[in-house]
């Protein structure tokens, strides 16, 4: 799908860049252009800021008397302006994009037909939501992570390129659950509950400082006030997974690798909800593995289990928890192409049969029908319960554009 809607996009793309060749740029002392005041979208029904000149910064569905030829524009507001060549935001006729204007920047070129105005905050919001269509199936059991809202359906948040987190509950729909302020973050991860009042919920790295915090779920996909759960240091570790109850005492506990030295750290979860003294769970080597993700008990012994990217070799690994809260020795459940993965997600049971699954959206290299380059599709993969997966079911190739799933 996005393909397609690329292609007509780069079509009406190239009409514009063409002719605009050698004239967008800084504004030089072209007097038209700086006619569009501040925080509107201007646009000029000739080339070089010529003509009729349309200023708005609200939607238009329709151009009204403005007429649908335009030969220039610039956008002056804070949000990115859709562009539409058919009325009423109506994507699949092609659409383009233009970001707020930077350093004065404009665009110029041959006539280009617009019929409608729309203004967004992410790219994706000009042809869909600013969340991607989730579905899951109701388990039979509670998986006990996986499902923030409590209703034995795997859901997920997912972060959009405006720093915002949305709640996608299972039934395609999605909720606004942080209006701001998440790409603050570097690591967001969720599994199981660490505040000790049966709501799941998630802990996140802070990038500036280091920080590590608690975001208490309130049992409904949204999140409480945030709690200081590590003052600091925590930029040292290159990867942290959230992985429920490794160390067997009844609390979730979190795993990190160390950057500095490769090795594998459980921080167990304590009964105050915060977390305890680190115990060294892999003396080295860690840095090899360039994705971590706590799938719940996938091999069906009871105890959770995790699972690890070598990034080396494109190969997943189950580590089974041990009646001990440790590792036991690796199995391969993927023996290779998880480098085309972007995101492994730790969904719980998302197919309905009571067994932990997992879930994936791709990257750049993921190839179909032969051919590289197809980021942002889901593809979901069934627990077996043995602690292998079922072969990946490619879903809809609608998961571009975000900035995180978990
Ligand atoms: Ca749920
Ligand atoms: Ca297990
Ligand atoms: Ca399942």
């Amino acid at each position: 799908m996005r393909a397609a809607i690329r292609r007509s996009l780069a079509s009406l793309l190239g009409a514009v860049t063409l002719g605009a060749a050698g004239l967008a740029g800084a504004a030089p002392a072209q007097a038209a252009v700086t006619d569009c005041p501040s925080g509107y979208f201007c646009a000029w029904t000739k080339e070089n800021a010529q003509g009729t000149m349309l200023k708005t910064r609200t939607d238009m569905p329709t151009m009204g008397s403005y007429g649908t030829r335009y030969g220039s524009y610039i956008n002056r507001t804070s949000s990115i302006a859709c562009m539409y060549t058919s009325a009423d935001y109506y994507p699949w006729d092609g659409y383009w994009s233009e970001n707020p204007s930077v350093n004065g920047s404009w665009t110029s070129g041959s006539n280009t037909v617009m019929n409608s105005l729309k203004f967004v905050r992410t790219d994706r919001e000009c042809s869909r939501n600013a969340y991607p269509d989730w579905w899951s199936e109701t388990s039979p059991k509670a998986a006990g992570f996986g499902d923030l809202d409590g209703n034995r359906k795997a859901d997920l948040l997912v972060r959009d390129e405006a720093g915002r987190l949305w709640f996608t509950p299972g039934d395609s729909t999605g909720r606004l659950v942080g209006a701001g302020g998440w790409n603050g973050m570097n690591a967001l991860v969720r599994h199981g509950d660490f505040s000790r009042d049966g709501k799941e919920d998630v802990i996140a790295r802070e990038a500036s400082t280091g920080k590590l915090w608690l975001y208490p779920g309130t049992g409904t996909g949204g999140l409480g006030a945030r709690k200081l759960l590590g003052s600091g240091g925590w930029n040292g570790m290159s990867r942290i997974a959230a992985v429920g109850d490794l160390s067997r005492d009844g609390r979730a506990d979190l795993l990190a690798v160390e950057k500095s030295t490769g090795k594998l750290w459980l921080y167990p979860g304590t009964a105050s909800g915060g977390l305890g003294a680190r115990k060294l769970l892999g003396t080295g080597g860690w840095n090899g593995m360039n994705a971590l993700a706590g799938p719940g008990d996938m091999n069906g012994d009871g105890r959770v289990d995790l699972i690890a990217r070598e990034a080396s070799t494109g190969k997943l690994w189950l580590y089974p928890g041990t009646t001990t809260g440790t590792l036991g020795a690796r199995k391969l459940i993927g023996s290779g192409g998880w480098n085309a993965i972007e995101t492994i997600i730790a969904v719980g049971d998302r197919s309905g049969d009571g067994r932990a699954d997992l879930a994936a959206v791709t990257n750049e290299n993921y190839v179909i029908d032969g051919f590289r380059g197809n980021p942002g599709w889901l593809i979901t993969y069934n627990g077996l319960g043995t602690g292998g997966l079922g072969a990946g079911d490619r879903r809809d190739g609608e998961w571009w554009g975000l900035d995180g799933v978990f």
